[in-house]
């Protein structure tokens, strides 16, 4: 028996009715990048103007905030995925201006996000092999689309800000890390008891929570009284052919499927402090998943600049239909 939907003759999918032609439609494409999702939001969004980018984020934030929940949290998506607003650069020379954000907020800059920029944009034909820029909140960051699937990215200045800060964590007595800057804040733990594998998840979410919860009880802080939003944690990696494998909790209490470039950015100017990285040297750092990211820096006078190469693939491009009468139509939690 045939339902009282009407269908056009065209395609056989159901006609349009009124209600469903003012439907606000936000084009996205997926990626994930050594398999920590990106969802870049190519168009359908809010007019952010065309200033500088600090102001178009917090135009984004202040006023259109509702639509980082729409576009990330369930129904449509997930704690999991950073989105990646795809604007117009207001610096010559760049490819794009994008904005991070995630279930949380906004990130200041993303290693994975950045990889899967651009692979993205090498997937929509705006760049092809070769040096592109890429304009974010915290600065410029230089991209090397290496082949279609894999490029690497010069990081902003990373640098260790406190060496061996010492946490009374409830449960688990003093824990000690290095507080350090590679474009988000961590606190990174080499001495934990835990298994750095994938069914330990569960453990390691709640440890790392813990940490975060009293590293902001202590008032242990980044640069300018910044919040410490990512905690990672470091083992001998599971291959030998690597040098390191973490787990990174990110700020939304999602972890990073990937080994997190911006976290191997900030293990690197520990490194590089501590004289156990010489610049030029790779560092490999595998992932929870098993997954690799290659690092490297190199110095400006007495900057540490990182670099991180990674692959990245796209999965699906996508129209999100943000319907104003759907009771979830900013997303759940
Ligand atoms: O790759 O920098 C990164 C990152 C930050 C949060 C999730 N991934």
């Amino acid at each position: 028996r045939m339902s009282n939907t009407s269908f056009s003759h065209q395609d056989c999918r159901p006609a349009m009715t009124p209600a469903q032609h003012s439907l606000q439609k936000i084009v996205v494409l997926d990626s994930h990048t050594a398999g920590e999702p990106t969802r870049c939001v190519l168009s359908g969004g809010p007019d952010l103007g065309a200033g500088p980018l600090a102001k178009r984020l917090e135009r984004l934030r202040t006023e259109h905030d509702h639509l980082r929940r729409a576009i990330l949290c369930e129904p449509r998506g997930s704690d999991v995925i950073v989105g990646a607003w795809i604007l117009p650069p207001d610096t010559p020379d760049c490819a794009a201006a994008v904005i991070f954000f995630n279930n949380a907020g906004y990130l200041g800059m993303c290693g994975h996000g950045t990889i899967g920029v651009a692979v993205t944009l090498a997937h929509l034909g705006r760049i092809t092999p070769g040096a592109h820029r890429i304009q974010t909140p915290v600065g410029i960051v230089r991209v090397q689309l290496d082949s279609p699937n894999t490029a690497t990215i010069e990081n902003i200045p990373a640098y260790r800000h406190i060496a061996n800060a010492r946490v009374h964590v409830p449960q688990f007595g003093e824990i000690i890390g290095d507080v350090a800057w590679g474009g988000n804040w961590f606190f990174l733990i080499k001495d934990h008891p835990f298994d750095l594998r994938l069914e330990n998840v569960d453990q390691l979410t709640d440890f790392t929570w813990a940490v975060r919860n009293a590293l902001t009880s202590a008032e242990i802080t980044g640069a300018n009284r910044a919040e410490i939003d990512h905690i990672e944690l470091f083992s001998d990696p599971l291959d030998p052919a690597n040098h390191s494998r973490n787990f990174v909790l990110c700020p939304g209490k999602a972890y990073d499927r990937s080994p997190c470039g911006t976290g191997t950015s900030a293990k690197m100017a520990c490194l590089i402090a501590d004289g156990k990285l010489a610049p030029g040297e790779t560092w490999r750092q595998e992932g929870i998943l098993g997954t690799v990211f290659e690092g490297r820096v190199r110095m400006e006078g007495k900057q540490v600049i990182p670099s991180i190469t990674g692959s990245a693939f796209v999965t699906a491009e996508s129209t999100l239909l943000y319907d104003p009468t759907d009771p979830f139509r900013d997303g759940i939690g």
